[in-house]
């Protein structure tokens, strides 16, 4: 292993060119690269190339809540490597895929019964899209190909998920790729109504019912699908109203179209539960989850349905291919024994509890930042919460970027998009170190004020 000095040599000759990187201000990043490149993690903290210890308050993108560097989950990993290091995914299988499958339906909410692989959270939007389309035509409505989305929403950047995403940035560029026959609901933020609410903002069950109106403008016989977060994570925290989802459920009930709740970021104790499902009490057809499945070690996403849907395919000769869909990697059983050691872990280590211990720590805190300079609005639910900041005049998205930058001065690594700085710290993390991260949030935002 490289000691940081190191490392550091690497990186003051560190060569940037070549790397397209992703969702990132590549020329800015490449100017000033300091800070900005990771050597190694453990725990709750990484490690820059210049030695720089930052606790990780988004644990990862979201997904690495149990820490880095988990014992097990390392071992497991290099364990199946040298057992079984890749099984082709189609016409055959592995053990762990099986028992992983039946691992994550007892853990979904009841009424689910099969899980459809895919390696992260955009392939497995696609799959659902996919699944719901087909569904309708095997069942005999094969004029139900609509798909309905949400604004703000965040979906993958497949072609299905910034389809039925509501991010106009990530869109625009693409407009003649995306699908047609989507519309979209219209999304549940409403600073007036609800700034500064802690957990479900009471206001806004009503939204729901404009998905009477797009049946009432398309017909029910058109609509196959809607795909909502429970909680929108990447428009900064969004959190449903009290009353909405279960609003949305008896719609889709109503009318005969499927619900698909996409939880990459909520699945797996993010809002104290296994799925946001569980938390709000409203089961959908579909769930979509990746990300802390494999505590973000290795790649991997899915789709879990009920049996209904599952069952509306096997139908025909049964050595027929029932759904023609799948991919090189789905199923990986490296991806499988980096998931069930995350599982072990989440179970073992009381993590639902923990997550759900967090969430008082985390609001009372995030919510003392009220009143700071530039602070427009914070939302919080689980142990997820945003700080929405006030434009800098004329410079949309610097003062975030100032946030953040002061942050890993002040050793935390913030997730800052647009206006919003988003917190997710990992379920292993202490009160203290809650509190310390807000504490220099707080020192941040002060300083780009
Ligand atoms: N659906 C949802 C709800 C997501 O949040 C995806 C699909 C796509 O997953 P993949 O694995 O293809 O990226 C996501 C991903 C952020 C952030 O900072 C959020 C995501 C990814 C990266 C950063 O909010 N969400
Ligand atoms: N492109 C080509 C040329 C391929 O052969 C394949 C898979 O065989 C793919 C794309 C799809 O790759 P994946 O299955 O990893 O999604």
């Amino acid at each position: 292993m490289k000691n940081e000095t190191t490392a550091l040599a690497e990186a003051s000759g560190l060569r940037t060119g070549a790397y397209w990187m992703p969702f990132t201000s590549n020329r800015y990043l490449k100017r000033n690269p300091r800070s900005r490149v990771l050597a190694r993690a453990e725990g709750a903290y990484y490690t820059t190339v210049e030695g720089k210890r930052l606790f990780d308050c988004l644990s990862g993108l979201w997904c690495c809540p149990l820490g880095h560097a988990h014992p097990k989950i390392a071992e497991a990993v290099s364990n199946q490597v040298r057992e079984l290091d890749y099984s082709p995914a189609f016409q055959m299988g592995h053990p762990k895929i099986f028992s992983l499958a039946e691992r994550i339906v007892e853990l979904a909410p009841r009424g689910m019964g099969q899980v459809f692989f895919a390696n992260s959270g955009s392939e497995a939007v696609d799959t659902a899209l996919k699944i719901a389309v087909a569904y309708h035509r095997v069942k005999g409505e094969a004029s139900r190909t609509r798909l309905i989305g949400r604004e703000r929403g965040y979906h993958g950047v497949g072609m299905g998920g910034i389809s039925v995403g509501g991010m106009s940035a990530n869109r625009k560029m693409f407009a003649p790729l995306t699908l047609l026959g989507v519309d979209h609901l219209p999304h549940t933020y409403d600073a007036a109504q609800m700034g500064f609410s802690r957990g479900q903002p009471k206001w806004g069950a009503h939204l729901a019912d404009e998905l009477e109106r797009l049946v009432a403008l398309h017909d029910a016989s058109t609509i196959a699908a809607v795909i909502v977060e429970p909680m929108q994570g990447s428009a900064g925290v969004l959190v449903p109203p009290v009353g909405y989802l279960e609003r949305l459920r008896a719609i889709c009930d109503k009318h005969g179209i499927l619900l698909i709740f996409d939880e990459v970021i909520t699945g797996f104790g993010r809002l104290g539960q296994a799925f946001g499902a569980q938390r709000f009490g409203v089961t959908p057809d579909m769930i979509t989850f990746a990300k802390i499945v494999t505590n973000g070690v290795i790649p991997m996403g899915g789709v879990i349905v009920k049996p209904a849907i599952y069952d509306a395919f096997m139908t025909g000769p049964d050595t027929a291919v029932e759904l023609f869909h799948g991919y090189t990697y789905s199923g990986h059983p490296v991806a499988a024994a980096a998931a069930h050691a995350t599982l072990d872990a989440l179970r073992d280590e009381d993590a639902f509890r923990r997550s759900r211990e967090l969430e008082p720590v985390l609001e009372q805190a995030i919510h003392s930042l009220k009143g700071e300079p530039g602070v427009a609005d914070i939302r919080n639910i689980g142990t997820a919460a945003a700080v929405e900041l006030e434009a800098l005049p004329g410079k949309p998205g610097a003062r975030a970027l100032k946030v953040f930058e002061r942050g890993i001065e002040e050793g935390m690594l913030f997730r800052f998009t647009g206006e919003t700085i988003a917190v997710a710290p990992p379920y292993i993390a202490t009160k203290a170190e809650v509190e310390a991260m807000v504490d220099k949030l707080r020192v941040a935002i002060r300083a780009a004020a």
